[in-house]
């Protein structure tokens, strides 16, 4: 399909609403991704003509949400090229993953044992592995970056060694948008034996990782980022992991047999996958995967670096204007202050015109302390935005910056 952008923001029903008497210009895109109508019309459709709980019932309602259901796991296994779909678990995002990988090491880590972060970690992938070393006794380290917000790779070699048991790395910064060399990481991790997981909730929307050729252990995402619905998400783990990892919640189809005595368990994937699931956000999650593919991750990525290009340059040339995040291999994040300015005041007076920023630390208070900074105003685009939304943000970064001096 040809890069149509017109056609594209068709698909976004969101896009041609008003706020605040403007045209809503939403970049806002690296906390939640909009949904275009296919997604829509998928968790309609299922509501509408097949609701029913999955591999429970013999009637035909339950086999064709469980077609539908399975069916999304095979998608998903193809689109990030896993080995075998029983090593995608589906999760209610990538913080419930990390969570769940984090609970499974609760039992392997002994004290002594080495975790290293980067950091430009979220939150959600530095809190489970200090509450992980405060359980087993394991050390915390943390690969520095440089003013740029790049991680020094030369640090990370420093870090490891053979008492290294986990690595744990986004693949894409959601407060910086630095890309990371994951492919690296992992290749130095092998080295001294440990096991690498990636956060992929940035990097999901805007490239594809082929987690085979990574020779990745983990990867975690969330639906949400790249058009599919919210309270979904992605864990793979390689098959040996996931026969290895205890299950983090016990309860209906993680079983084999249950007994008073005692119980086993199923197999891949269900034993990670306690209780109903979100069976219609996994099939809405299936719909996004073809939509995103249709339109072609090479396009997208091409596209969304001209508008990174082209933002990075006319934010720059307001005076006072600093943005954070400055190394070569970027994508489309654009994290900034205007000195003396607080970023929620930005934030608050591109909203009056209509623009969606996020404002604050991003869930990402250790780059905030790096910088010394309370936080930033964070523009994030995805391929539905414009060069003209671009000029937007300009001008009313201009207008908030005229106000506030
Ligand atoms: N970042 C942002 O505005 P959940 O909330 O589980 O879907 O994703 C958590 C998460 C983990 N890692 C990274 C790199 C992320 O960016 C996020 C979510 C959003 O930047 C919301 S805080």
């Amino acid at each position: 399909m040809p890069f149509n952008i017109q056609k594209i923001r068709n698909d976004f029903p969101i896009l041609s609403r008003k706020v605040n008497g403007y045209p809503l210009v939403y970049l806002d895109n690296a906390a939640t991704s909009q949904k275009p109508q296919q997604v829509i019309d998928s968790i309609v459709d299922y509501y509408s003509n097949y609701n029913a709980n999955i591999h429970r019932g013999v009637h035909t309602l339950s086999q064709e949400a469980t077609d539908a259901y399975e069916g999304a796991r095979q998608k998903i296994q193809t689109h990030f090229n896993a080995k075998e779909a029983y090593e995608i678990i589906f999760t209610a995002g990538t913080t419930h993953g990390i969570n769940l990988v984090a609970n499974g090491f609760s039992e392997i880590l002994k004290k002594g044992d080495e975790i290293i972060v980067s950091a430009m970690e979220h939150h959600s992938n530095i809190v489970p592995w200090q509450m992980l070393c405060e359980k087993t006794g394991a050390i915390l380290k943390v690969i520095p970056m440089n003013k740029e917000g790049v991680l020094i790779f030369s640090e990370y070699e420093k870090l490891l060694s053979e008492k290294t048991k986990l690595v744990f790395v986004n693949h894409i910064s959601n407060a910086l948008g630095t890309i990371n060399p994951i492919a690296e990481i992992i290749e130095k991790a092998r080295q001294v034996g440990a096991a690498v997981l990636v956060d992929g909730a940035q990097s999901c929307s805007h490239v594809k990782p082929d987690l085979q050729k990574l020779d990745v252990d983990f990867y975690v995402t969330s639906a949400h980022k790249m058009c599919g619905p919210t309270g979904v998400g992605i864990l793979y783990m390689k098959e040996e992991w996931g026969n290895k990892l205890p299950p983090y919640q016990g309860g209906g189809e993680m079983i084999a047999e249950v007994t008073f005595e005692k119980t086993t368990y199923a197999g891949l994937p269900h034993k990670f996958e306690a209780g109903t699931p979100n069976i219609c956000g996994v099939i809405a999650f299936g719909a996004a995967i073809d939509y995103l593919n249709a339109i072609g991750f090479e396009e997208i990525e091409k596209y969304e670096n001209e508008l990174l290009k082209y933002a990075t340059q006319k934010l720059l040339e307001i005076e006072g204007l600093k943005i954070y995040g400055t190394g070569p291999e970027k994508t489309s994040v654009v994290s900034f202050n205007i000195e003396g300015i607080h970023p929620y005041d930005i934030g608050t007076i591109v909203d009056k015109l209509g623009i969606a920023v996020r404002t604050g630390h991003h869930c990402a208070q250790p780059i905030m302390d790096f910088y010394k900074i309370p936080g930033t105003v964070r523009a994030s685009f995805a391929f539905y935005n414009t060069l003209e939304e671009v000029d937007a943000l300009v001008n009313a970064v201009k207008k908030a910056k005229m106000m506030l001096s």
